[in-house]
């Protein structure tokens, strides 16, 4: 028995042999982390980004089991508006066997994208080391998978309800290269900024695909992480990012949340006490992503052609 459980666009497929710009993209964010219908107008939207640049997009989802490299508007529609399951790498197996569909986290995203041979990918924001990890144990695969798959991933930091001195800690142990994007802190998703400095930072796309070169060549075979914050006017405001994150946090002890429930239960609170802003500030970094994200596909393709 055999099933071809890698379906790649043709348009992506086409792209990926002609050297040109491919930037993937991953299905949880909009299945499960922006309410409907704002999702699937952010779906649109980044695609949209890309292809006003000339970069081709790929977001990537596990359709009926079977793993999409790019969708059409069926595959579009389906993460935007059906409950399907967050998929993880561990995840796509069992869901390709059982013939299920999934939204692909920035893990199981990476994973599919490097298979197909694309090379740079965009988020919102990476998953990490949750506070409490230390009893928990509650670390996203994103990290692990990162460290050995070739993939330069632009993302926004890592969010604030996080443990973000963790993540960082963890990033060095799997020796995942962190920059800065233009800045030389590492950016804590809806602030520009985090109590943390980054040892290096560039300052231009070229300056990351030559770094993607040498990892290829004498680095140990994972992905980069581009740290990318927000633009300075569309940051939220600082004191009330602290007011609406304790707030938060308080309500979430009040109610004895725990485990898996903490993070979807304080991302929930946000959004909601913050009136929305939160969920503005959101899409802002994730577009503004995608863009850093096309800058360094177009240059990476470029230096292929040297
Ligand atoms: N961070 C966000 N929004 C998200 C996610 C992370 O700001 O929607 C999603 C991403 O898909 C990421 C995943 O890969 O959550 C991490 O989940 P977990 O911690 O369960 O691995
Ligand atoms: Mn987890």
């Amino acid at each position: 028995m055999q099933k071809n459980l890698l379906k790649i666009q043709p348009e992506v497929q086409k792209a990926i042999n002609e050297g040109r710009a491919v930037v993937a993209l991953e299905s949880t964010i909009i299945s499960h982390g922006l309410p409907r219908p704002r999702n699937y107008e952010a779906a649109k939207g980044f695609e949209k980004i890309l292809r006003d640049k000339g970069v081709i997009p790929a977001t990537i989802a596990m359709i009926n089991g079977v793993a999409n490299i790019g969708l059409d508007e069926a595959g579009i529609e389906l993460i935007s508006n059906q409950d399907i399951a967050k998929a993880s790498v561990r995840d796509l197996p069992i869901l390709a066997a059982k013939g299920l569909s999934g939204a692909t986290t920035v893990a199981a995203t990476a994973h599919l994208a490097a298979l197909a041979g694309i090379r740079v990918f965009a988020t919102g924001g990476l998953g990490g080391v949750h506070r409490g990890a230390a009893e928990s144990f509650d670390e996203s695969a994103d990290l692990s998978v990162l460290g050995n798959t070739p993939i330069t991933v632009v993302s926004a930091g890592v969010k604030s309800v996080l443990d973000i001195a963790a993540t960082l800690e963890r990033l060095e142990t799997l020796s995942i290269p962190v920059v800065g994007y233009k800045t030389n802190n590492f950016p804590s998703f809806w602030l520009r900024e985090s109590e943390f400095s980054l040892e290096y930072r560039v300052d231009s796309a070229l300056e990351v695909a030559q770094m993607m070169l040498a990892q290829d060549l004498i680095g140990e075979g994972g992905g980069i992480v581009i740290a990318n914050p927000v633009p300075e006017a569309e940051a939220w405001e600082k004191s009330e990012h602290d007011r609406v994150l304790k707030l938060a946090f308080a309500a979430a002890e009040k109610a004895k949340v725990t485990g898996k429930e903490v993070t979807p239960f304080l991302l929930q609170f946000i959004v909601e006490a913050s009136d929305g802003v939160s969920l503005d500030v959101n899409l802002n970094l994730a577009r503004n992503n995608v863009l850093v994200a096309a800058d360094i596909a177009l240059a990476w393709a470029n230096l292929g052609q040297d």
